[in-house]
């Protein structure tokens, strides 16, 4: 039997790669990622369990303790990974959340394997899990672990974070098994929300599904209450800072500047290759700039990092397909040789690489057609320092409602992607400086350790049934 823990995070994935030392031995070794660092305190200071999925398919490796955290691996067979992860996880419910932008697949196959899957987390949770103790239940994939957690084990408090949107009433009521869904989220205490819209989506909709009463953020279900708030995720701020002011990072940034052949204005884009992530559009605005005679090649350059993202589902196949061609279509149009207009980079990188880039770039475009957060958005305002540097962004990216000195733009209007374009190539240093004097000052107190504090005091309360603030659907408002 599994050592019981009182603190237990449930999310798809765990938080470690499996690595081959230069002597050949296979180890394991902690993910950098900030939901890692940000939980990391509390799961050491409670014997913390972190249960997920380990990557490749068949059995799961043994349970196992990496720096302080205890990793409870959870099995995916080949035909679960395809029907749970890339079916119903990302060609159903990530469309479906990201205001349909992509058609949403729907099959029953994949949510008959979805219902299993979040069963065995589920249990999972219920076996490592101490009396009382809290689990904290992460994203889309796993919708329906907090009601089948609170089934197998009354006494624990649950909480529920999506990081992705929650669409509007309308589109969710398309979701073929979606009473389910809901009910699923409504086994928690505490479902967390990027945004203070999505908070509201999900109590609307538990009236209007399931004729359930609600005051202000409190649900009641089944003689309990089930609070909703809204916890914008952020980022390891002082980190970043770090990175960026590392002098090796520096020196890279200033190598970067000069091997695109150190223009005035360099572009950058930094995304997983996703349809949701805008990708095309700012390439056509670039182009369209380029073919105005706004921007000239040579002096302005557009660098895309596109990292490979679920290259097995359709969507994305497509994507690829879409992006490339324009990438090429804008080399060919406007490029001369050894100069091209645009970089596309179809690769992962380190986290100092990207910090580099950061720092390298005088305008940063984040430009989604919809995005639980964006925390490329956080990382970049984060590593410009003092040096100024212009962050477009989409007021269709959570990130927007904390950001609002960015040049903000609607992501559906070309025209208006353009302005904003113009605007930050244009935008005098002093300018730049002092909008991004504001957004530092903001991610400097609003970083992801307050994130998950914030979290589970709130959780703690939800289940201890106190009200924190009534008629509140911000949990950041204090
Ligand atoms: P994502 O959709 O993955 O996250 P985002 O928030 O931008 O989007 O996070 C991407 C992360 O990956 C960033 O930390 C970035 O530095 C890193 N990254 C991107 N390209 C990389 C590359 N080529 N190499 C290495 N690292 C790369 C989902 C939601 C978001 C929400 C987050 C967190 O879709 O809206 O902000 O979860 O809740």
């Amino acid at each position: 039997m599994a050592e019981r823990s009182s603190f237990v995070v449930v999310a798809n994935r765990l938080p470690v790669d499996e690595v081959t030392t230069p002597g050949g031995e296979r180890q394991w070794r902690t993910s950098p990622g900030g939901l890692v660092t940000a939980l990391h305190p509390v799961l050491t200071e409670h014997g913390g369990t972190w249960i997920g999925w380990a990557g490749g398919t068949g059995d799961a490796p043994d349970p196992f303790e990496l720096e302080g955290i205890r990793i409870h691996p959870v099995p995916l067979s080949a035909e679960e990974l395809e029907r749970y992860y890339e079916g119903q996880s990302n060609a159903t419910i990530w469309p479906l959340y990201h205001d349909a932008v992509e058609t949403p697949v729907y099959k029953r196959r994949w949510r008959e394997t979805y219902r299993l899957v979040n069963q065995r987390f589920a249990e999972a949770a219920a076996e490592v899990a101490d009396d009382g103790a809290t689990v904290w239940v992460q994203d889309y994939q796993l919708q329906l672990v907090p009601a089948m957690l609170r089934e197998l084990r009354p006494d624990l408090k649950i909480g529920f974070f999506l990081h992705i949107p929650f669409p509007p009433i309308e589109l969710f009521m398309q979701m073929p098994f979606r009473a389910e869904v809901l009910r699923g989220l409504l086994g928690s205490d505490l479902v967390g929300f990027q945004q203070r819209l999505a908070a509201q989506n999900f109590v609307r909709l538990a009236r209007h599904l399931l004729g359930l009463r609600y005051e202000g953020q409190s649900i009641q279900v089944d003689g309990r209450k089930v609070k909703a708030g809204a916890f914008p995720i952020s980022i390891d701020t002082k980190e970043m800072e770090r990175l960026a002011a590392d002098p090796k990072v520096q020196a890279r940034a200033k190598e970067i500047r000069a091997e695109l052949g150190d223009p005035k204005t360099i572009i950058l884009g930094v995304d997983r290759l996703d349809y949701t992530k805008g990708i095309e559009l700012r390439l056509k605005a670039f182009r369209e700039l380029l073919a105005d005679g706004k921007l000239k090649v040579g002096d302005a350059v557009m660098v895309q990092v596109a990292t490979p993202s679920r290259e097995r589902v359709e969507h994305y196949q497509t994507l690829r397909v879409k992006v490339e061609r324009e990438v090429g279509r804008i080399n060919g149009e406007f490029g001369r040789v050894g100069v091209p207009a645009v970089h596309y980079l179809h690769q992962s990188y380190s986290k100092q690489e990207l910090a580099a880039m950061y720092v390298a770039a005088d305008v940063m475009m984040v430009t989604p057609l919809r995005d639980g957060m964006n925390l490329v958005a956080k990382e970049y305002v984060s590593c410009r320092a003092d040096t100024g540097g212009a962050l477009v962004l989409s007021e269709f990216a959570g990130a927007a409602t904390e950001m609002r000195q960015a040049f903000l733009c609607n992501p559906h209007d070309p025209d208006g992607v353009k302005d904003a374009l113009l605007r930050a190539v244009g935008a005098e240093q002093s300018e730049l400086k002092r909008r991004m004097r504001v957004m530092q000052r903001h991610l400097r107190t609003h970083d992801v350790a307050q994130w998950a504090h914030t979290f589970l005091d709130a959780l703690k309360e939800a289940a201890e049934g106190r009200d924190p603030e009534p008629h509140s659907l911000d949990g950041q408002s204090t």
